[in-house]
């Protein structure tokens, strides 16, 4: 560390979190140097591996949506910031078979669990068993602090009320993760639209905490009324990491806690883009011109997309922009958006 006579030692910077899109071909797509690398638009729960040279490789499912801007498949990749090491750690004491397989750098991890809801008896039970193995797995972790979790799930939107699926995964995950994580992380909670069967929960944590966001124009997570369902999801509206990188959870046409323009798709994309806005005054000032920002747009009618992708082009034009096809958690809601801005 660099320190002259008199002065504090510097303290080193964090880590650099660097993501970004980037073509692909098919499965056999495993590029070195990366921390995890998110594949669309293949099967989940098949094929997720672990490698020192390649990190952790994840299949994601949705499919990626072809617009006049984004042409063939892309992988999303986390790149490492130094050697990568790789290992797959089984919760003890889980009642059924639950392997957490990770990879971190010596600054972030990256890990992946993924269930077969039929195996785990129904969506309930397997988020709990999911996140009871996240937290017995962080808790023992040397990157302790959750930044950012995703959460892919078939048929969301399933069964009536409290018996909707996503509701019923919201109650697995309360029960599952009972000690509330140091920091909420930001979050994601999607459905795929094919039905297999897998929940797929990953995430990025670090060994230094990020701060919790949340979004003056929408009531908290966490606060949410009853009348969303038994259990709020326990997630920030956005995490600022410890390089100042902003991660957006999955935003959506809420205001406060309602869910607004229902039955029209361009309008919760406007809505949309109010309430990604109020991050603004967070947005680090001096970024790397070599870094974009990221946006992943989840989309439920495919057909909206040329729409869709026009429209966010042309708000944010220096931006890298993925679409995917999707179910998002409340029926009434047509898109969502979830962000990485670079720092
Ligand atoms: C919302 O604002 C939309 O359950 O982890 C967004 C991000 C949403 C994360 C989660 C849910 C989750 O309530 C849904």
């Amino acid at each position: 560390m660099r320190s002259s006579p008199g002065e504090q030692p510097i303290q080193p910077l964090p880590a650099t979190l660097r993501v970004g899109y980037h073509a692909t071909e098919g499965t056999n797509f495993h590029p070195a140097g990366v921390l995890a690398t998110l594949r669309f638009g293949t099967q989940p729960g098949k094929n997720t591996s672990i490698a020192p040279a390649t990190g952790l490789t994840i299949d994601v499912g949705l499919a990626p949506l072809h617009t006049t801007h984004q042409g063939a498949n892309r992988a999303e990749l986390w790149f490492a910031t130094g050697p990568v090491q790789t290992g797959q750690w089984s919760d003890a004491a889980a009642v059924q078979p639950c392997v957490v397989r990770y990879a971190h750098d010596g600054n972030h991890l990256f890990a992946c669990i993924e269930l077969d809801e039929r195996e785990h008896g129904g969506i309930l039970l397997t988020a709990e068993h999911a996140y009871a193995a996240v937290r017995r797995f962080q808790q023992q972790s040397a990157f302790p602090y959750l930044l950012r979790m995703w959460n892919y799930m078939d048929a969301i939107n399933e069964g009536a009320g409290d018996l909707e699926r996503y509701r019923q995964f919201c109650v697995g995950r309360g029960r599952g993760l009972v000690e509330v994580p140091r920091t909420h992380p930001s979050a994601t909670a999607i459905g795929r639209q094919q039905p297999d069967h897998v929940l797929q929960v990953f995430w990025l944590a670090g060994n230094v905490p990020g701060q919790s966001l949340e979004n003056p124009r929408q009531v908290s997570a966490y606060h949410y009324p009853r009348i969303h369902g038994p259990v709020s999801p326990t997630f920030a509206r956005a995490l600022i990491a410890p390089d100042r990188t902003l991660l957006i959870s999955g935003t959506a046409s809420i205001v406060g806690h309602v869910s607004q323009h229902h039955d029209d798709a361009m309008a919760q994309l406007e809505e949309t883009v109010r309430n990604l806005g109020s991050f603004a005054p967070h947005v680090s000032r001096n970024r790397s011109a070599s870094s974009k920002d990221l946006l992943k747009v989840y989309v439920r009618d495919p057909q909206l997309a040329p729409r869709v992708a026009d429209r966010l082009h042309q708000l944010y034009p220096g931006s890298d922009i993925l679409l995917l096809a999707a179910d998002i958690c409340r029926r009434e809601l047509l898109v969502e958006i979830e962000a990485v801005l670079a720092s």
